[in-house]
């Protein structure tokens, strides 16, 4: 076992010896670290949905899984890897009609209580009928509920026992956010996208400013509430309009549509919220508390035109209308409709994921892995992409696409519709593979090693 000492050696020389023996050291040294990594595959562990949403352990560390399916179901994945045909709750009949064809509502969002263990508390966000008296030209009624487990039955939710917290109407189909988490604190988060239709503006759009710029609304934010108190949730005494100015369960401002958001469960438990674009970028903010990330003065770290969507203006306000500073993206990435054939531009819709916390692959510690649902708006195109933090003295996360045995270069011939974390920090992709609402091929897949 002479080898190690032979390579020091060689290592040593290596500056003053010719360039050749150089690069046989770097292929030797590269290929041996390469080696002491396990490789990356997908492997899938569900199927038979038609647009798996949210993916969460269901809290007993058992292994089960709680898959939710935008169409309006969610069902258990047990420990063995099978998936209970009974849903564990069953919201079709409480969800506004579905479009067949593309649609961005539906239920999209499911957490359990932090403590589900002794109360059986679980929260779902999504798409009623538009509440009664409300503008006629508007579109459904986002819901944020409560259900509880059955008394009699650990492996179903009690169907009547919803709790109505929070309920927001939306002028148009879109942009809905709909994405809900517990904090590292116990409040719960909430993304609600800026309304719909395009540019955050038309009807249901504050005009001049936009919903996302406007604080007397709930459209285009990151809310926080206590859903342990009151008679549906109290306002946490810290947020950033408690005390007035904004609507209170006001936390971050200037967002367009955070489609999927997830705590760093590492860390300094950073919030991290993939952020659909308009047009020419899609982008990944941290969202912190009282920030203004931009929308629709600012599209990734350019400035926006409402009017003019292609164009960025070379200028534009740096500040809002409080003062305060508009916070750029930790990075963004071109979109393919405002960069036809521009190889950086890397899908045309971000799908958020989440920083990489499990044990099975060391290699992704610490990163953040996330996606995009296709390059192409009909050909299934889907991207799974990893952003790493800046080395040091540079300010600039790096994107790869996530190199995997059965996914080369990231491409899935699948929509990437979202991602998920179970109990032990492995990750989840959840795709189908059509643009709508349709047939039965949405699939998880687990990144394993390979
Ligand atoms: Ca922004």
């Amino acid at each position: 076992m002479n080898f190690p000492n032979e390579l020091a050696v060689t290592w040593r020389q290596a500056a003053s010896i010719t360039a050749s023996a150089g690069i046989l050291l770097w292929t030797v040294l590269s290929g041996s670290a390469a080696d002491a990594k396990p490789g990356i595959a997908l492997k899938k562990v569900a199927e038979g949905f038609t647009s798996p949403t949210v993916l969460v352990p269901f809290g007993d560390k058992s292994g089960q899984l709680l898959i939710a399916d935008q169409v309006g179901t969610i069902q258990i994945l047990t420990k063995d890897g099978t998936l209970l045909e009974k849903p564990f709750l069953d919201l079709r009949s409480r969800l506004i009609k579905l479009n067949q064809g593309f649609d961005e509502r539906g239920l999209l969002g499911l957490t359990l209580h932090p403590k589900f263990a002794q109360n059986g508390k679980l929260y779902v966000m999504y798409s009623a009928p538009l509440r009664p008296d409300r503008p006629k030209d508007w579109d459904h009624t986002m819901t944020l509920s409560e259900f509880k487990v059955s008394a009699n039955d650990p492996m179903q939710a009690d169907s009547a026992s919803e709790r109505v917290i929070l309920q927001i109407d939306k002028p148009w189909f879109n942009h809905n956010g709909g994405c809900i988490e517990f904090g590292p604190e116990g409040y719960l988060y909430l993304s609600v996208g800026d309304g719909g239709n395009a540019n955050d503006d038309g009807r249901g759009h504050t005009p001049e400013l936009g919903n996302g710029q406007d604080v007397t609304t709930l459209l285009g934010k990151i809310l926080r509430i206590d859903v342990d108190k009151g008679n549906s949730y109290t306002i946490p005494s810290d947020n950033p309009f408690a005390g007035g100015k904004g609507r209170p369960e006001i936390f971050a401002y200037g967002i367009r549509n955070s489609w999927r958001m997830s705590f760093d469960r590492g860390g300094s438990h950073e919030l991290f919220a993939g952020e659909i674009g308009q047009t020419m970028f899609e982008e990944v903010n941290i969202i912190v508390k009282g920030g203004n990330y931009g929308w629709r003065i600012r599209e990734g770290f350019h400035c926006f035109d409402p009017k003019n969507v292609k164009s960025p203006p070379a200028d534009c306000p740096k500040i809002d209308a409080m003062g305060k500073p508009l916070i750029d993206p930790i990075f963004e990435y071109k979109n393919v409709n405002g960069f036809r054939n521009d190889p950086e531009a890397l899908g045309i819709s971000i799908t958020g994921g989440y920083v990489y916390r499990g044990k099975a692959l060391p290699q992704l510690e610490g990163r953040y892995v996330f996606g995009d649902w296709s390059r192409n708006f009909v050909v299934k195109g889907g991207m799974i992409y990893v952003a790493t933090r800046p080395a040091p003295g540079s300010q600039k996360w790096s994107i790869e696409p996530l190199e995997s045995a059965t996914h080369p270069k990231g491409q899935l011939q699948a929509f990437v519709v979202s991602f998920g974390q179970d109990a032990e920090g492995e990750l989840y992709v959840l795709t189908n593979e059509s643009n709508g609402l349709v047939g039965k091929t949405g699939k998880v897949h687990k990144l394993v090693p390979q």
